[in-house]
């Protein structure tokens, strides 16, 4: 007799639902190299962010170490994390975005 596989309906009847999806802070961390203005610019393009506000945030990735671009579903986190660091590399920065999990 043939391995009967589970629907995915029946699979998501049997999983334990324990809370909402988790959200992903993504943030970008500073190095020594990394002009600030193309910080800005990331910061507005890919964060929606005002000149005002992108350059807060850019100084404190600066000063700090590392800085919040903003909270999102897990896909669309891993996906800024993705064009940020792509358009980084396009550009020959070592600029570093990266994503964590919210506690
Ligand atoms: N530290 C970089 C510089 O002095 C600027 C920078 C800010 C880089 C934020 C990365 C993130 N040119």
């Amino acid at each position: 007799m043939a391995i009967q596989h589970q629907s995915d309906q029946q699979l998501a009847e049997q999983q334990t639902r324990v809370g909402p999806p988790p959200l992903y802070t993504v943030l970008l961390m500073n190095d020594d190299y990394t002009p600030m203005e193309f910080v800005v610019v990331v910061l507005q393009q890919f964060f929606a962010m005002g000149h005002e506000q992108a350059t807060a945030v850019m100084l404190k990735v600066h000063t700090e170490g590392r800085g919040i671009c903003g909270v999102y579903p897990k896909d669309i986190a891993a996906t800024k994390v993705e064009e940020v660091n792509s358009f980084a590399r396009q550009h020959q920065h070592p600029l570093q975005c990266i994503m964590e999990v919210q506690e």
